[in-house]
Protein backbone atom coordinates (compact mmCIF):
# COMPACT_ATOMS: atom_id res chain seq x y z
CA UNK A 1 0.00 0.00 0.00
CA UNK A 2 2.67 2.29 0.72
CA UNK A 3 4.35 1.61 -2.36
CA UNK A 4 1.24 2.34 -4.02
CA UNK A 5 1.13 5.55 -2.45
CA UNK A 6 4.63 6.54 -3.33
CA UNK A 7 4.28 5.78 -6.56
CA UNK A 8 1.13 8.06 -6.81
CA UNK A 9 2.80 10.54 -4.93
CA UNK A 10 5.99 9.97 -7.38
CA UNK A 11 3.51 10.26 -10.69
CA UNK A 12 1.93 13.63 -9.27
CA UNK A 13 5.26 15.17 -8.98
CA UNK A 14 6.69 13.97 -12.56
CA UNK A 15 3.27 15.04 -13.95
CA UNK A 16 4.50 18.58 -13.22
CA UNK A 17 2.04 20.79 -15.27
CA UNK A 18 0.43 19.00 -17.39
CA UNK A 19 -3.02 17.89 -15.24
CA UNK A 20 -6.32 18.32 -16.41
CA UNK A 21 -6.38 22.02 -15.75
CA UNK A 22 -8.64 24.06 -13.52
CA UNK A 23 -11.81 24.46 -15.84
CA UNK A 24 -13.91 22.95 -13.24
CA UNK A 25 -12.30 24.36 -10.26
CA UNK A 26 -15.26 26.22 -8.71
CA UNK A 27 -12.55 29.11 -7.47
CA UNK A 28 -12.43 29.82 -11.46
CA UNK A 29 -14.97 32.35 -13.12
CA UNK A 30 -14.62 32.16 -16.82
CA UNK A 31 -15.73 35.67 -18.68
CA UNK A 32 -14.01 36.12 -22.30
CA UNK A 33 -10.59 37.18 -22.26
CA UNK A 34 -10.35 37.44 -18.54
CA UNK A 35 -9.67 34.96 -16.08
CA UNK A 36 -9.86 34.84 -12.11
CA UNK A 37 -7.93 32.10 -10.60
CA UNK A 38 -8.45 32.25 -6.31
CA UNK A 39 -6.81 30.58 -3.66
CA UNK A 40 -6.86 30.94 0.08
CA UNK A 41 -4.95 27.83 0.89
CA UNK A 42 -7.71 26.70 3.66
CA UNK A 43 -7.73 23.47 1.20
CA UNK A 44 -4.13 23.12 -0.19
CA UNK A 45 -4.05 19.70 1.80
CA UNK A 46 -6.35 18.38 -0.67
CA UNK A 47 -4.33 18.59 -3.50
CA UNK A 48 -6.46 21.54 -6.01
CA UNK A 49 -5.51 20.65 -9.16
CA UNK A 50 -3.06 23.06 -11.18
CA UNK A 51 -1.45 23.71 -7.71
CA UNK A 52 1.60 22.59 -6.03
CA UNK A 53 4.21 22.43 -3.33
CA UNK A 54 1.16 22.37 -0.77
CA UNK A 55 4.30 21.44 1.93
CA UNK A 56 4.46 25.53 2.31
CA UNK A 57 0.68 25.92 3.56
CA UNK A 58 0.21 25.21 7.14
CA UNK A 59 -1.93 26.91 9.86
CA UNK A 60 -0.87 29.68 11.15
CA UNK A 61 0.57 29.72 14.52
CA UNK A 62 2.34 32.89 15.58
CA UNK A 63 0.24 34.82 13.18
CA UNK A 64 -3.29 35.07 12.74
CA UNK A 65 -4.17 34.24 8.36
CA UNK A 66 -5.76 36.51 6.70
CA UNK A 67 -8.60 34.45 5.95
CA UNK A 68 -9.29 31.32 7.70
CA UNK A 69 -6.64 29.34 9.17
CA UNK A 70 -4.20 28.36 6.72
CA UNK A 71 -1.21 30.31 4.87
CA UNK A 72 1.47 29.76 2.76
CA UNK A 73 4.97 30.01 4.64
CA UNK A 74 8.52 30.89 2.90
CA UNK A 75 11.57 31.31 5.37
CA UNK A 76 15.27 29.74 5.26
CA UNK A 77 14.04 26.55 4.52
CA UNK A 78 11.68 26.87 2.29
CA UNK A 79 12.74 29.70 -0.33
CA UNK A 80 9.62 28.73 -2.71
CA UNK A 81 6.26 28.89 -1.67
CA UNK A 82 2.68 27.69 -2.84
CA UNK A 83 3.21 27.23 -6.86
CA UNK A 84 0.39 27.71 -9.57
CA UNK A 85 1.36 25.45 -12.63
CA UNK A 86 -0.78 24.77 -15.49
CA UNK A 87 -0.09 24.58 -19.27
CA UNK A 88 -1.69 27.55 -21.14
CA UNK A 89 -4.07 25.24 -23.08
CA UNK A 90 -5.68 24.87 -19.80
CA UNK A 91 -6.10 27.76 -18.23
CA UNK A 92 -7.59 29.74 -21.01
CA UNK A 93 -8.94 29.76 -24.68
CA UNK A 94 -7.07 32.76 -25.00
CA UNK A 95 -3.53 33.95 -25.49
CA UNK A 96 -3.52 36.29 -22.35
CA UNK A 97 -0.99 39.74 -22.86
CA UNK A 98 -0.68 40.14 -18.78
CA UNK A 99 -0.95 38.49 -15.98
CA UNK A 100 -1.72 40.40 -12.83
CA UNK A 101 -1.10 38.39 -8.91
CA UNK A 102 -3.20 39.72 -6.39
CA UNK A 103 -2.65 38.75 -2.78
CA UNK A 104 -1.85 39.50 1.02
CA UNK A 105 1.45 39.64 2.35
CA UNK A 106 3.09 39.37 6.18
CA UNK A 107 6.79 40.07 6.83
CA UNK A 108 8.37 39.83 9.56
CA UNK A 109 11.51 41.87 8.12
CA UNK A 110 11.71 45.47 7.10
CA UNK A 111 12.63 45.23 3.56
CA UNK A 112 12.53 41.55 2.36
CA UNK A 113 14.31 40.08 -0.37
CA UNK A 114 10.85 38.46 -1.29
CA UNK A 115 9.11 38.64 -4.85
CA UNK A 116 6.56 36.65 -6.89
CA UNK A 117 7.94 34.95 -10.33
CA UNK A 118 6.18 34.27 -12.92
CA UNK A 119 7.83 31.82 -15.88
CA UNK A 120 7.02 29.97 -18.69
CA UNK A 121 8.49 26.69 -19.76
CA UNK A 122 8.08 24.85 -23.41
CA UNK A 123 8.49 20.84 -22.80
CA UNK A 124 10.82 21.30 -19.37
CA UNK A 125 12.68 23.95 -20.95
CA UNK A 126 12.34 27.73 -19.65
CA UNK A 127 11.27 30.35 -22.02
CA UNK A 128 10.49 32.99 -19.88
CA UNK A 129 10.54 34.20 -16.54
CA UNK A 130 9.52 37.53 -14.52
CA UNK A 131 9.92 39.01 -11.38
CA UNK A 132 7.86 41.40 -9.32
CA UNK A 133 9.77 42.43 -6.50
CA UNK A 134 8.09 43.09 -3.34
CA UNK A 135 11.15 44.47 -1.08
CA UNK A 136 10.05 47.52 -0.90
CA UNK A 137 7.38 46.32 2.05
CA UNK A 138 8.47 48.14 5.46
CA UNK A 139 5.85 47.73 7.64
CA UNK A 140 6.16 43.93 9.45
CA UNK A 141 3.93 42.54 11.58
CA UNK A 142 1.16 43.28 9.61
CA UNK A 143 -0.71 42.11 6.15
CA UNK A 144 -0.57 44.18 3.46
CA UNK A 145 -2.03 43.55 0.12
CA UNK A 146 -0.01 43.36 -3.61
CA UNK A 147 -0.51 43.80 -6.94
CA UNK A 148 1.82 42.36 -9.10
CA UNK A 149 1.87 42.63 -12.76
CA UNK A 150 3.45 40.86 -15.75
CA UNK A 151 3.25 41.57 -18.78
CA UNK A 152 4.02 39.07 -21.70
CA UNK A 153 5.42 40.54 -24.54
CA UNK A 154 6.99 37.06 -25.72
CA UNK A 155 4.81 35.50 -28.16
CA UNK A 156 3.23 32.51 -26.29
CA UNK A 157 1.17 29.25 -27.29
CA UNK A 158 -0.60 27.25 -25.84
CA UNK A 159 1.37 24.07 -25.09
CA UNK A 160 3.47 26.30 -23.02
CA UNK A 161 3.25 26.07 -18.87
CA UNK A 162 2.35 29.02 -16.97
CA UNK A 163 3.69 29.11 -13.22
CA UNK A 164 3.55 31.70 -10.58
CA UNK A 165 5.14 31.31 -6.79
CA UNK A 166 6.65 33.42 -4.69
CA UNK A 167 10.38 33.48 -3.88
CA UNK A 168 11.73 34.40 -0.74
CA UNK A 169 15.54 34.72 -0.43
CA UNK A 170 15.72 36.78 2.82
CA UNK A 171 15.63 33.46 5.20
CA UNK A 172 13.15 35.39 7.07
CA UNK A 173 9.69 34.19 7.55
CA UNK A 174 7.34 35.90 5.11
CA UNK A 175 3.56 34.68 4.91
CA UNK A 176 1.11 34.61 1.59
CA UNK A 177 -2.61 34.28 1.79
CA UNK A 178 -5.59 35.15 -0.48
CA UNK A 179 -3.94 34.60 -3.69
CA UNK A 180 -6.05 36.22 -7.30
CA UNK A 181 -4.25 35.68 -10.32
CA UNK A 182 -5.94 36.96 -13.38
CA UNK A 183 -5.16 36.53 -16.97
CA UNK A 184 -6.11 38.81 -19.47
CA1 LIG B 1 -6.11 31.51 4.33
Amino acid sequence: MKKILAFAIASAIISGCSNSGNNSNPATQPQPNKLEITNDMETASTMIPSWQNEKTVIAAKELAAHSGKFVCATNDTAEFGYTYCELLKNITSFIPKKVTVNGWVYTTVANPKFSIILDVSENGKLYDWKTFPLDSLNETGKWVEFDASFYLDKPLNPEQSVKVYPWNQSKKPVFIDDLKITFE
